[in-house]
């Protein structure tokens, strides 16, 4: 494998070496690939003047996803025990982002919510989408690729993709009908784990067995489609979605022996699984550097929910932050955040104005001069103040529902320092992949009550609920949530009745 700066003379591993050997012939077939589509770009700009100031103009754009991975993860979010050199130098030289929250509190909904600019419930995304479920991201959606597309953008997806059950069947939407010319993606996790996965498809072809992890395998198709891949002359726009950490994880010795934990391989594996994708993610930070490209770059890396904290690697951190992935307090939901765009921000800025993933599409539309959708509600707003400690200015108050959440709350929104939460007065449903007539009954009808109010800048591990001291502030946010929630409740589409057959949990390989 070959590694970032970050993580070189830290491993003597000969396999390491000799790959590195390999990668280097690579590296220069690849620099001569580079020299002559750089001849030929120069010859068609000539020609093509117009194309030159365009590409110019508009940045290109990195997102970089984390799955499950927590707010307290990470070095340069005050985790002392996980290596995370290469995020935390990104930070150092961009915007970290103190309240940045992914749409939902579980994977697919939170991608969902992200792609679309629409909070998910309103998409119909309710639940982790299994495997030949029939919940889907429909093709009227209209994602960020497509409006990225239609203005010009190169466009790839690689790693996770997790928004439709039915993966390269033309029964749904696939990577490429939502706007991605190039993609090599998994439906949901690397199978049958990070290391070895067999489950990758490349534009609509299976492509077997491969070997490696799935962080470095993910970037290594970044890093190709970056050098030789896309359509050269235009702005692109890469999604990246790492696997690391969720389970079933598999982590590569040279990065679980970063950690000295003789008596606790769950927790040395957890760990340098979060090294694994940062590692990851510093190669492909250091390709842009090598191109030349990161000048004219936006990068954000954010994570898709929070700690997973699993029974096998319960060693995911939330920092201050209340519970856990699955839940509607801050653990499930707030998560690290951070922005590089040269030029435009500056190194080393912390913000604290609150960002979600639903504001990724309207921000990114901003960068490329592309049009929102105006024909459907959007909740998300461009995120670019907050890039400079100002405030979003939203039509729609940050808001978040996952009626399977775990613990009491399904609901929640916050304004200002101010977080309301509320559950639903139905039955909480039994935990599955499935979809039950339970479900669909439950999106349709049920109402909100016990609602919970805290105020987060000051109590971020939302310890103290202030219904009973702030009853004016309760009546108001209270109504404004139940009214959001009718709305959101009235647009939800509903799916047909499905038994999960669990098929994926039968392709996992337990590691340690
Ligand atoms: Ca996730």
């Amino acid at each position: 494998m070959f590694l970032s700066p970050e993580y070189r003379g830290r491993i003597s591993d000969s396999l390491c070496n000799a790959k590195a050997r390999h990668f280097r012939k690579a590296e220069r077939f690849n620099r001569s690939l580079l020299i002559a589509a750089t001849l030929a770009a120069a010859i068609v700009l000539q020609v093509f003047p117009a194309a030159l100031a365009q590409a110019e103009e508009r940045p290109n754009i990195v997102v970089v996803l984390a799955d499950d991975l927590g707010y307290g993860d990470i070095g340069c979010y005050g985790n002392q025990a996980v290596k995370t050199p290469n995020l935390d130098r990104f930070a150092r030289s961009g915007v970290r982002l103190t309240n940045c929250y992914s749409a939902s509190a579980n994977c697919s909904p939170s991608r969902a919510g992200l792609m679309t600019g629409r909070t998910p419930v309103r998409v119909g995304i309710h639940n982790w989408i299994p495997m030949f479920s029939p919940m889907h991201v429909r093709r009227q959606e209209v994602t960020i690729a497509t409006l990225l597309r239609n203005a010009g953008y190169a466009t790839c997806q690689v790693g996770k993709w997790h928004l439709n059950g039915m993966f390269n069947d033309a029964a749904q939407p696939q990577p490429s009908d939502h706007g991605f010319d190039h993609w090599f993606s998994t439906q949901n996790n690397a199978l049958p784990n990070h290391v070895n996965p067999d489950n990758f498809v490349r534009n609509g072809k299976a492509v077997g067995l491969l070997h490696g992890y799935s962080a470095g395998i993910v970037a290594d198709e970044a890093i190709r489609w970056l050098r030789g891949g896309r359509k050269m002359g235009r702005p692109f726009f890469l999604f990246v979605c790492f696997h690391e950490p969720h389970e079933p994880i598999a982590t590569a010795p040279q990065f679980s022996e970063l950690y000295d934990y003789p008596e606790q391989p769950s927790r040395a594996a957890h760990h340098g699984n979060i090294s694994q994708m940062d590692d990851a993610f510093g190669r492909l930070l250091q390709t842009l550097d090598d191109m030349h490209l990161s000048e004219n770059t936006f990068v954000a890396f954010t994570s898709d929910n929070g700690p997973a904290i699993t029974g096998r690697h319960p060693h995911g951190s939330a920092g201050p932050l209340r519970d856990k992935k699955g839940s509607m307090y801050e653990g499930g939901i707030r998560v690290p955040g951070m922005v590089r765009w040269p030029g435009k921000t500056k190194a080393g800025v912390v913000s604290d104005v609150p960002v979600s993933g639903v504001d990724f599409l309207p921000t990114l539309c901003k960068l490329a001069g592309a049009a929102k959708p105006t024909d459907r509600k959007l909740d998300g707003a461009n995120f670019l103040p907050a890039l400079h400690g100002q405030p979003i200015l939203r039509k729609t108050p940050l808001y978040w529902q996952f009626n399977r959440a775990h613990g009491k709350p399904k609901v929640a929104m916050r304004k200002g320092d101010w977080k309301i939460l509320a559950t639903l007065d139905a039955p909480p449903l039994k935990p599955s992949g499935g979809i039950t007539e339970e479900d669909r009954h439950v999106l349709k009808t049920a109402e909100l009550t016990g609602f919970e109010l805290y105020r987060l800048a000051t109590d971020i591990a939302e310890a103290e609920d202030m219904t009973r001291a702030e009853p004016e502030r309760l009546k108001q946010m209270s109504a404004e949530l139940v009214a959001l929630y009718h709305d959101v409740r009235q647009e939800s589409p509903l799916w047909p009745v499905w038994e999960w057959p669990r098929y994926e949990t039968s392709r996992i390989i337990w590691g340690p």
